[in-house]
């Protein structure tokens, strides 16, 4: 039944500005341990969230990850909800711990076989699977030993990465190393407000050379080995700009946006890192070695950017705190949509980008489920201008390949807890029942309205013959 029938507001003529090519790829994306749960099952071992989620006062709801979404055991249910969406991808990422428990040696086959039937599930639907390698769950028995500050986790993750290719890689469509390398570097080690709670900027800089030095590496031993699948790295970007136009702010945020996109766009493409930022971090510099940089430069395959909003800096403030005129969202995160074609087009033109996909976008707002249905309209426009934001910046030459929304379920969100909802299906954590919001229902009726406009121009073409 298409419940939008009952929703005569959701439903408008698909604007033209909306349509994008047949090819692109439209996905849903979560993470593993956001929804997974099943923390101490099957051989799983700790990762860096679960000890975290222990710290007094470090989740805001004093919840953890060891049910979340209960995904470990819903996983077939799942993979009919994301089909029934009518999306063509998914994005998710493994649980390094679940499949190798200590970070290093041992296997574990019950681990690599809940990741083979999500990949295999996958296809047996059509959907492609787009896999991250690292999103943000270190094993413990890792960060017991230095986690990404030392260099030698850089060879774990290559091991790692190596492993994952080999039990999944023939079902991949894509592989990235890490998301968001900047939120593991500085809010994981300088900020100290996710795992593994560290707050210092010396750490912080140098967990960023080896995350980046493992993803270069993982990328080429993947080659070596034989993986031809497009490979690459996920971003967290954001435009930024100053509060005021006084010197300190506008100099901040040049030095901030060097700190959030150029550290890592520049060495990705081969120019090294942003000489300011090199000068204005002093001492707190990461140490690298000889032939560091080469090893980081290797040719993307594809790259993620994950967008959600702007950043207004300021000088007297740590953070971009500032009385926004802008509407917000549940993060209290400003709601830009003209940010995400502003930052497309800015990469595109300082950087030779290669296929380039909106790996993760969304908002989180108060849904609440009132006789089985969740109204969510603010979020179904952030949708809908957001979305219209890529198709101007894929008018306008950019490479981008696809739109993966943030996200299929409301999940763990980190240091925030469960009372976050950036899902598009809404999960009761007491029953674990999903229901699809109504901008689930947005979803599908744009992406059939998209498939109608394509068959109908296929159906014109074979007319003409
Ligand atoms: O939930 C996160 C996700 O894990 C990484 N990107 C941002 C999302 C919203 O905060």
């Amino acid at each position: 039944m298409n419940r939008l029938a009952d929703s005569p507001a959701l439903l408008s003529t698909l604007d033209p500005a909306m349509i994008f090519p047949a090819d692109f790829v439209w996905g849903v994306a979560t993470s593993a341990a956001q929804i997974e749960g099943a923390a101490r099952e099957d051989g799983r071992g700790e990762s860096i969230w679960d000890r975290f989620c222990r710290v007094p006062g470090a989740i805001a709801d004093g919840s953890d990850i060891d049910v979340a979404c209960d995904h470990y055991h819903r996983l077939e249910q799942d993979l009919d909800l994301i089909a029934s969406l009518g999306v063509k991808a998914y994005r998710f990422s493994v649980s390094w711990s679940r499949v190798q428990p200590a970070g290093s040696g041992a296997w574990n086959p019950k681990g690599l076989d809940f990741y083979g039937r999500l990949v295999e599930g996958l296809r047996a639907r059509g959907l492609q699977a787009h896999l991250t390698l690292n999103h943000w769950d270190l094993p413990q028995a890792l960060q017991d030993e230095g986690g990404w500050a030392a260099r030698h986790t850089v060879d774990r993750f290559v091991e790692y990465a190596l492993g994952v290719a080999d039990h999944l890689g023939d079902g991949l469509t894509s592989l990235t190393t890490h998301n968001e390398p900047w939120v593991v570097a500085m809010l994981g080690h300088d900020h100290g407000i996710f795992a593994p709670g560290i707050k210092s900027r010396a750490t912080a800089m140098q967990v960023s050379h080896h995350l980046l030095l493992s993803h270069g590496r993982a990328l080429r031993a993947l080659r070596s080995a034989g993986f031809d699948k497009p490979a690459g790295i996920v971003l967290n970007l954001a435009p930024l700009l100053p509060a005021t136009p006084a010197p300190a702010d506008v100099a901040k945020t040049r030095i901030e946006d060097g700190l959030l996109l150029r550290w890592y766009l520049d060495p990705l493409f081969g120019r090294g890192y942003p000489q300011d930022v090199w000068e204005h971090l002093g001492a707190d510099a990461p140490r690298v070695e000889p032939g560091d940089l080469d090893e980081i430069a290797q040719p993307l395959g594809m790259l993620g950017i994950n967008y959600y909003s702007r950043s207004v800096v300021s000088a007297g403030t740590p953070y971009d705190v500032h009385a926004s005129p802008l509407p917000l969202t549940d993060m209290d995160w400003e709601i830009y949509p003209q940010g995400l074609a502003e930052l497309l087009l800015r990469l595109h033109r300082d950087y030779p980008l290669p296929s380039t996909y909106v790996t993760e976008n969304g908002g989180a707002f108060p849904d609440r489920l009132v006789d089985g249905r969740v109204h969510d309209a603010d979020r179904i426009e952030y949708l809908r201008e957001h979305i219209g934001a890529v198709g101007m910046a894929l008018r306008q030459g950019v490479p981008m390949a696809g739109y993966m929304v943030w996200s299929l379920l409301d999940n763990f969100e980190w240091a925030s807890g469960y009372a976050k909802r950036f899902g598009i299906v809404h999960v009761d954590y007491e029953t674990q029942r999903r229901t699809l919001k109504d901008s689930a229902l947005w979803l599908r009726q744009l992406l059939q309205q998209q498939a109608a406009v394509h068959a109908a121009a296929r159906q014109g073409a074979e007319g003409k013959c």
